[in-house]
């Protein structure tokens, strides 16, 4: 068992702990980065399904903290792919030559806080043990793949693959029949691309979300060129919008104009593709009959674009208010269903009962056969990874047993009883309903101010306040209430995991609002954390 003393441990080498590490090292800290993975890139590494793309531009969705970078690195598509985000993390990771405080193919198992030493005792499952004073947890919100409660996978004699760890060297589809389990992001943005390729493809559609269209393409290189002429004021406005990205965010309610108003900016948004139409009005997700409206006017483009009118309305989603899932964004995809080999399956109507050794059946004894299974069934999100540590802070407390009741925070930053721990875009921030490379570069950059505020102040822990945690849980939890969020039996409310607490994990108030809490925090001295010398 190796044994090493650091300043500063982090866990998970995605856009999170590349960025921590090349800023920490920069100030001076040494700096140990365990990745589970056998390379960096956390979500990007992981997920190659067909088709992995982002959902929020590249030109947005890029680091900012360098602007060598910025200017030099050209995107090819409106929305990077994943090979080309696997390219552009391989370029920062050597660029910023931050391979060498990166050990591989190392999961993080267990962080006790050493209350004598004041020192977090991190171990590996390669045997490690490193203490360190501070332990930031950039283990990411959507990192453990879920598997789906239903019995029979280890008896599937073909292939099967979950989206979410897809292997490296792909899956060649090409003539044959596939079967595909669930409809939300991953699996929409497979399905799009594999339809073509495949001999047959069965969707297993249990609850359908709202896409909208991306309008993916080859780069702009004119508007690339305007961005970049002008990038620090274009990074600003996305740091103070709502949802870290550039859109017109409307100040309109969406029932104070007439119908045709509103269907023609609907419409509009609908053009501009991705998540603009989101905010084509600002009340979509507050208020119920402009939820209604938008949620109307999807279905129509549903009903428009998908010919056999019983398949259109299994895809048009019901049960859910619009907006109250994570969007889909898609290239592409009710058009999928008008293809010959593609056939949707509704298993809320008729459940699955099993999965067979050639492939499942339904509740009603239907019975499917494929030679391949794709598991599009989606992530313990935003505690999962953290659940999968053995973290324990003050008095041996494990912070399962604090957030039992649903994850606690101080501006999902720290956690009461854990000093010198922070979590990167956890429970309590705006994280997954922003873009998240804002979100990252906000908390790596007052996660790293703070631990430089603590060394050169000479203290030697900083931990959020109990009653500041209290005050914090009930405005997230306010602010949520506020909107028709808490209504979808989403994985924002941990919906997706029988037995987690259904709680609206991430922070609604806005990127920008929530920037300046942060920000007025640290002008107070760090209010509602306790500083000890
Ligand atoms: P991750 O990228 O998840 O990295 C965390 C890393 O920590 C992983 O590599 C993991 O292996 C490692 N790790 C976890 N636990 C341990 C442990 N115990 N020990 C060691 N290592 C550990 N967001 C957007 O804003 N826009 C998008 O378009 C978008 N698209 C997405 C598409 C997909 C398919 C998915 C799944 C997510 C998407 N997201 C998107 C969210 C995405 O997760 C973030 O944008 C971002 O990549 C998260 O970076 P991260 O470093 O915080 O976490
Ligand atoms: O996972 P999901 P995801 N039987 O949880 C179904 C980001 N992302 O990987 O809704 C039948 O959304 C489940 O059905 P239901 C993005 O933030 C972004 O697609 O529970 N079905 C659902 O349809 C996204 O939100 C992009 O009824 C079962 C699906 O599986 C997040 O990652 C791309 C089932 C899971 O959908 C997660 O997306 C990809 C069962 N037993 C991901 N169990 C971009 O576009 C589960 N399902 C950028």
């Amino acid at each position: 068992m190796s044994s090493t003393q650091q300043d500063v441990v982090i866990v998970g080498a995605g856009f999170s702990g590349m960025y921590l590490l090349h800023r920490l090292r920069g100030l001076g800290f040494s700096v140990q980065v365990f990745e589970a993975g056998p390379d960096v890139g956390g979500t990007w590494f992981w997920n190659r399904y067909p088709g992995a793309r982002v959902d929020v531009q590249s030109i947005t969705y890029s680091y900012s903290f360098d602007d060598a970078l910025q200017q030099e690195w050209e995107w090819t598509e409106r929305y990077a792919a994943q090979p080309e985000l696997m390219r552009y993390i391989n370029h920062v990771a050597d660029r910023f030559d931050l391979r060498r405080d990166i050990q591989l193919a190392t999961r993080v198992t267990a962080a006790h806080f050493d209350e004598a030493a004041n020192r977090w005792e991190i171990e590996t499952d390669r045997g490690s043990h490193v203490s360190a004073q501070f332990c930031i947890m950039a283990t990411g919100c959507l990192s453990v793949s879920r598997l789906p409660d239903i019995t029979g996978l280890e008896s599937y004699q073909g292939d099967w693959h979950h989206t979410g760890a897809w292997p490296h060297d792909g899956v060649d589809f090409t003539g044959k029949s596939v079967g595909i389990i669930g409809t939300g992001s991953s699996a929409v943005q497979t399905i799009t691309t594999i339809a073509a390729q495949v001999d047959q493809l069965t969707v297993f559609q249990r609850t359908p979300n709202f896409s909208v269209p991306a309008w993916n393409g080859h780069a702009d290189h004119e508007l690339a060129q305007q961005v970049k002429e002008s990038y620090a004021s274009y990074r600003q406005r996305a740091r103070e919008s709502f949802a870290g990205d550039i859109f017109d965010f409307s100040q309109t309610p969406a029932m104070s104009v007439t119908a045709d108003e509103r269907e023609a900016e609907f419409e509009r948004r609908w053009g501009l593709g991705g998540f603009a139409f989101l905010v084509s009005f600002v009340d979509l997700v507050t208020d119920p009959a402009a939820n209604a409206a938008a949620a109307e006017f999807v279905h129509r483009k549903i009903r428009e674009q998908v010919q056999d009118p019983v398949v259109a309305e299994l895809l048009c989603p019901k049960d859910h208010p619009f907006g109250t899932k994570r969007l889909c964004v898609d290239t592409g995809y009710y058009q999928v269903y008008n293809r010959d080999n593609v056939t949707l399956v509704d298993v809320k109507s008729d459940p699955i009962a099993a999965i067979t050794p050639t492939g499942l059946r339904l509740e009603s004894g239907t019975a499917y056969a494929f030679d391949s299974l794709i598991l599009a069934t989606g992530f313990d999100a935003m505690t999962g990874a953290l659940f999968a540590i053995d973290i324990r802070g003050r008095d041996d407390a494990s912070l399962q047993e604090h957030w039992s009741a649903g994850p606690r925070t101080y501006l999902g930053l720290q956690v009461s009883g854990f000093p010198n721990l922070f979590t990167i875009t956890g429970p309590g921030s705006p994280s997954v309903l922003s873009n998240m490379m804002v979100s990252i570069e906000q908390h790596v950059d007052w996660v790293t101010d703070c631990i430089v505020y603590v060394r050169d102040h000479g203290l030697a822990t900083i931990e959020a306040e109990r009653d500041a945690e209290d005050r914090w849980v009930d405005h997230v939890n306010e602010v949520g209430a506020a909107t028709l969020l808490p209504e979808a039996n989403s994985w924002y409310m941990g919906a997706n995991v029988p037995g987690k607490p259904r709680v609206f994990m991430p922070y609604v108030g806005g990127v920008g609002a929530y920037r300046i809490i942060c920000d007025e925090v640290v002008a107070k001295g760090y209010e509602g954390f306790a500083l000890k010398a």
